[in-house]
């Protein structure tokens, strides 16, 4: 039997590997959907019906779940893949499957199996109906490009669980298909226009048609099958677990052959309103109007609600050996007679309609093959957004033609794309374990058995020799080697296998293979290539790399076939399929590219949903184990595309997760796999914000706040050292101690919408920054650079978010007009939702936004000698907020004054003139800010006189006289490096590094009080924590909603939506909950519900925390309902308070120290 077994193996394999270089016959797909819709019961069905697993077992195995957590959590947590073959007509298919988890805390995985296949099974659950991940999941695959077929699964629980009639069941799946459909629409519209704003851009004459004309798309849509319809085909009826399913199709043929009607014609009319005139035997409209039933509730629903019915409902012997002799089945006896009638059920359906064959028919039918690969997605592939793909150089965009050809022959350069590295056990390998013999090898052993015997039998030389091996010398030298290996061997039982598809060429054993970078850039590649310069060697390991290189070299040693739970080997693999690849660890973190060229560019990174938000240090309970731990994580992180791991400066471990469910996985795989050590965790640490607030008018009870005294402005002077100055709230002057340097900084709230917009365009403001810190480079050097080219539909999106940048700021208030042209910075990390912007006169430094510009006209860069000591100087100060080092949001920092030594002196002039310049400048700004500016220039002049004589005491002379002449005119032309590489002579070297020397110190002085500044003038304001808030879904019955709510209140949560779902008893309940006060939540409500909810969350948003961190009950009214100390009521404080203790901060509990001033004057009075 195992010998049988084996052989089926063997040549399954053979099969296998031939139908891999066929690629119209290959199909690769995953499946995708909700948690718990039914995924892997559904890859089970598809398994089994290769005969890896047993029918019988169908459903109950979970087979491709073959973690051990997975199946007690009963969830998948990791996506695996298998191959399977399918007949279908007269040919042969290959389906390369990927299962993906549904969980939100592992959407990560979703990416990464998403990037590798052409289609996509979508599952949802039709008692569920869409869910948050079903649009999550569909969204992906509209990203990628890859085509969805829908299967609508669960179909029994309409039946057994929520008894429904066949119309009654009809309509509600009408319902979710329209749910499904309204979804893709949806992706569908946003695709279209921002294309059509492209298109428009293009046209310079601008003569495109404005208006978007819908009718001419409709049958666009229909040709693109973006809908799912079941007439279209793309659409199969489910009970994965019970193992049946079925496309219209199937019925069309049945009743084709019954009622000798066109079966093209019923595969048009099944689904639909459509009826059968019994009398005329035709098919006819308006089945509702005319309250006739639809032909599939006719044909199709009652068919099957009629077998539930004797099988499982009334248990009618008679009438389920009737359907069985009327549908032409055969039933086993031991089926038969089982007990269960669901197993019964499971038999007579899962020969009836066999849900394998509805959805791989389908799968063959409707999904591209890798040769259908659209060109838009190729240049997805190869070229990100900030980037036009005929930027490249020509030999890249060559390649586009070998990923349309997917050819496997010699010529074909290799692409291959690595999404993820996953660990695998090294015992499992295939290379370790026992293989089953081929016929041919049995036969070679054999043989050589045969002439090990006779050679015994015909000497005693050989003994001789093999005596002269166990020597005892030489034995020595083997007892040596053997316990450093196996040590080795302990070190390293997990082996990562890169999880890949070959979009080009073939892939083989011992081939070398580039290892391409994130960063790689073809034309710096090919260039250096054709300097003679490569660099790279075999030798060269990711760890190696210098800073400018990209690209390692690596022998292919190992190729599998993946098959669920083992690997097999293959000695190669050609394009159009998935496959794994041993022996990467060294070259790729997380996800790669490798290439025969390097003309090939690193594809674009994978689209990640979830950002990792929940924050653990860990520490071994052996604080010995600590290296373990160390390599541990570094495992971890290779294996995990979503986790990231990073050491804090206080020398702490710390993991960040994506949710609870994550969290513990994380933990349980180190210390049963990579670490192997206990090891304990903190308590979650969440991240919080901090931003400042316009003056509250009410205070804490509600009454209003007084009118203002400005003598408050005296008291916070008093809280700053004599080198800072509070000129008035938000506004803060400091001097560097030398005072060689000054900046005035004022910081003000940005408008909530603003901050938002901000956030959501992350991307642009990257690709924004990438580009003007390039073209400073680039100023700074000769050699030509490619890709500083923007794409038209990326200058396009540039240019649509400072429009609506602007009509937010406008739409907030008329003192933010012009704002945006003079925003200098954003930050922290040079992305994020605060501003820099910079109103100093006279320094009309180049616009972020000068990509806009012609291409034509040249763009030069112009910006003032430490300019990027003032960017790093905000950088700082947003990355680390006074309350408790936890980044701003939100926070707008003005720079109104900046003034350098040198500057000073010529700055004498150029105020007199900009005094005239004022104005102009004041038409920028808005009322009070050009009040400002008044006041601050008549000080400022006193102020230079007192900057200029400081200078000439604190700087040697000689510094100064040299570097005034410089420095205007690098002012001007902004390149420190021209001057640099002016100076040749000994003494210019020596001057220069006279210079260098001061400068380091400068940019350092400057970074420090710019940073300063903007904390100062943060604390000025009124300043409030913001909370990261969770969303959930909840799905629930009635009887428990009072009790969900009670969970939600007591953490802190809202509910934002609560409706009952169409034609069921459940509740779906939108809510928001404060990630601090999560943990625990999921297992609270279920506890409270008794398993009933059972919600998933996701980052939503920041909130702000309405209460002054610092605040204190002050007034009579307050203290009476509060108490003195109110330590108990006030969240934000105890929020903050665990963030600065967990961080090693001064922890005052007391102490008022920064109040708003509006509750110390109260109390003042
Ligand atoms: N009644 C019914 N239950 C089903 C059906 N298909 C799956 N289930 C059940 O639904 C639950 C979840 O099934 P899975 O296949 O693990 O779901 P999944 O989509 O893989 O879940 P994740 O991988 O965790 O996202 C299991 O208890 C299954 O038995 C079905 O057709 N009918
Ligand atoms: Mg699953």
């Amino acid at each position: 039997m195992a010998c049988h077994r084996r052989n089926m193996r063997t040549t399954a394999l053979e099969k296998l590997k031939e139908l891999q270089k066929k690629p119209s016959h290959v199909r690769n797909l995953c499946i995708l959907a909700h948690v718990d819709h039914g995924k892997t019961t559904l890859a089970d069905a598809l398994v089994a019906s290769n005969g890896i697993i047993s029918q019988r077992m169908a459903g109950k195995l979970r087979y491709l779940d073959s973690r051990e957590d997975e199946q007690i959590r009963g969830i998948t947590m990791k996506s695996s893949a298998i191959s399977l073959q399918y007949q279908s007509g007269g040919d042969e298919f290959l389906i390369n499957l990927i299962d993906s988890p549904g969980h939100v805390d592992f959407s990560s995985e979703v990416s990464t199996a998403v990037r590798l296949c052409d289609g996509a099974v979508v599952v949802v659950d039709v008692v569920e109906g869409v869910c948050p991940q079903t649009h999550a999941v569909l969204r992906q695959a509209w990203l990628e490009n890859i085509k969805p077929i829908l299967v609508l699964n669960k179909l029994d629980r309409l039946i057994l669980e929520l008894k429904m009639e066949p119309t009654e069941a009809f309509m509600h799946l009408q319902q979710i298909l329209t749910e499904v459909n309204l979804v893709t629409s949806e992706l569908f519209t946003a695709d279209v226009m921002s294309m059509q704003t492209t298109d428009s851009s293009t046209s310079a004459a601008g003569d495109q048609k404005q208006t978007y004309d819908w009718t001419e798309d409709a049958d666009e849509l229909e040709y693109k099958n973006i809908y799912f319809s079941p007439e279209l085909g793309n659409v199969v009826f489910a009970a994965a677990y019970d193992g049946w399913g079925f496309s219209i199709d199937k019925f069309a043929e049945i009743y084709g052959k019954k009622l000798g009607m066109n079966e093209v014609g019923l595969r048009k009319t099944l689904w639909g309103d459509f009826f059968l005139n019994s009398k005329t035997k035709r098919i006819m409209k308006g089945a509702q109007s005319k309250g006739k039933k639809p032909l599939f509730v006719q044909f199709v629903l009652e068919s099957i609600w009629a077998v539930y019915d004797a099988v499982v409902v009334s248990r009618d012997k008679e009438m389920t050996e009737k359907i069985v002799k009327s549908l032409n089945l055969k039933i086993t006896a031991r089926d038969s007679r089982h007990n269960d009638p669901r197993v019964q059920l499971q038999a007579l359906m899962g020969q009836w309609l066999p849900v394998s064959q509805a959805v791989l028919d389908k799968v063959v039918e409707k999904l591209p093959s890798p040769l259908e690969i659209e060109e838009e997605k190729v240049e997805k592939l190869m070229c990100n957004q900030a980037r036009r793909f005929d930027s490249m150089p020509q030999e890249t965009q060559d390649l586009k033609q070998d990923f349309l050809s997917c050819k496997a022959s010699e010529d074909a350069p290799v692409i291959v794309f690595v999404s993820k590295m996953f660990p695998v056990d090294k015992a499992s390998l295939p290379k370790n374990k026992q293989r089953p013999l081929t016929e041919e090898e049995l036969q070679q052993r054999r043989e050589a058995a045969r002439l090990r015997h006779a050679e015994r039998m015909a000497g005693k030389n050989i003994e001789a020799s093999s005596e002269h091996i166990s020597t005892p010398d030489s034995s020595e030298g083997v007892a040596e080697l053997v316990p450093e290996d196996r040590e080795q061997e302990d070190d390293t039982d997990q082996v990562f296998v890169a999880f890949a598809r070959v979009f080009s060429g073939c892939v083989r054993k011992g081939q070398k293979l580039y290892v391409l970078g994130p960063k790689h850039d073809p034309a710096k590649a090919l260039q250096k290539l054709s300097d003679g310069c490569s660099g790279m060697s075999a030798a060269q390991r990711l760890e190696d790399l210098a800073r400018d290189d990209h690209v390692t070299v690596v022998t292919v040693t190992d190729l599998y076939l993946f098959m669920g739970r083992e690997l097999e080997a293959l000695d190669c693999v050609p394009a159009g399929n998935v496959l794994g690849i041993g022996g990467l660890e060294d070259h790729i973190l997380k996800s790669g590219t490798l290439s025969s060229t390097v003309a090939c560019p690193s594809f674009t990174d994978l689209y990640f949903d979830a950002s990792p938000i929940l924050r653990v240090a860990l520490e071994p309970i052996q604080a010995g184990d600590m290296p373990k731990l160390v390599k541990g994580l570094k495992l971890l992180n290779q294996a995990d595309p979503c986790v990231q791991v990073l050491v804090q400066e206080t020398g702490e471990h710390v993991i960040i997760t994506a949710g609870e469910v994550h969290l513990r996985r994380c933990i349980d795989d180190l210390t049963e796999r990579y670490a192997k050590i206990e090891i304990s965790e903190s308590s979650p640490i969440v991240p919080f914000r901090e931003t400042i607030v316009p003056p509250p008018t009410i205070d804490m009870v509600n009454e209003s706040i007084q009118d203002q005294n400005p003598a408050g402005k005296n008291e916070k002077q008093r809280e700053f050292d004599e080198d800072e100055e509070v000129l008035e709230t938000g506004l803060v002057r400091i001097f560097t101690p030398s005072k060689f340097c000054m900046v005035q900084i004022r910081a003000v709230p940005l408008p909530q919408d603003v901050t938002d917009f901000l956030d959501e365009n992350q991307f642009l403001i990257k690709t924004l920054d990438q580009y003007f810190s390039a073209k400073i480079s680039e100023r700074n050097k000769s050699e030509v650079h490619f890709g500083t080219k923007l794409k038209q539909s990326t200058k396009e999106a540039i240019r649509e978010f400072k429009e609506k940048l602007e009509a937010l700021f406008l739409e907030a208030g008329k003192q933010w007009k012009g704002c945006v042209d003079c925003i200098w910075a954003f930050g922290p990390k040079r992305v994020g939702p605060n501003l820099l912007l910079n109103k100093v006169d006279g320094y009309n430094r180049t616009s972020v936004w000068d990509c806009l510009r012609n291409d034509k006209t040249e763009m030069k860069v112009v910006v003032r000698d430490y300019d990027y000591s003032v960017v790093s100087g905000f950088q700082l100060a947003t990355l680390t907020g006074p309350l408790c080092d936890e980044p701003m949001r939100g926070v707008c920092f003005i720079m109104e004054k900046w003034e350098i030594g040198s500057h000073v002196t010529e700055l004498g002039n150029d105020v007199i003139e900009s005094k005239n310049d004022s104005i102009s400048l004041a038409k920028n700004s808005a009322a009070n800010y050009e009040e400002n500016v008044h006041i601050q220039l008549s000080k400022l002049n006193l102020k230079n006189g007192e900057c200029t004589d400081n200078l000439q005491s604190d700087i040697p002379s000689s510094g100064i006289d040299e570097q005034i002449p410089e420095c205007s005119k690098t002012s001007v032309e902004g390149s420190s490096l021209e001057v640099e590489s002016a100076g040749e002579s000994r003494f210019d070297i020596e001057k220069e590094a006279k210079r260098t020397d001061m400068k380091g110190h400068v940019s350092g002085q400057l970074i420090s009080i710019v940073k300063e500044a903007c904390q100062k003038a943060f604390q000025t304001q009124p300043q409030r924590l913001m909370a990261a808030m969770y969303k959930c879904n909840i799905q629930a019955t009635a009887d428990v909603l009072g009790k969900l709510f009670a969970v939600l209140g007591k953490r802190n949560g809202r509910t934002l939506q609560d409706e009952m779902r169409e034609g069921s008893q459940i509740f779906n309940i939108i809510a928001v909950i404060p990630v601090v006060e999560s943990f625990g939540f999921c297992e609270d409500i279920r506890k409270k519900t008794s398993g009933l909810a059972s919600p998933q969350l996701v980052f939503s948003h920041w909130e702000t925390i309405d209460v002054d961190p610092y605040w204190v009950p002050t007034t009579e009214e307050e203290i009476m309902h509060y108490g003195e100390k109110a330590d108990c009521e006030n969240r934000a404080r105890a929020y903050m308070n665990t963030v600065r203790e967990r961080k090693g901060l001064k922890v005052d509990k007391k102490i008022v120290e920064h109040a708003e001033k509006q509750r110390t004057l109260t109390r003042n009075k």
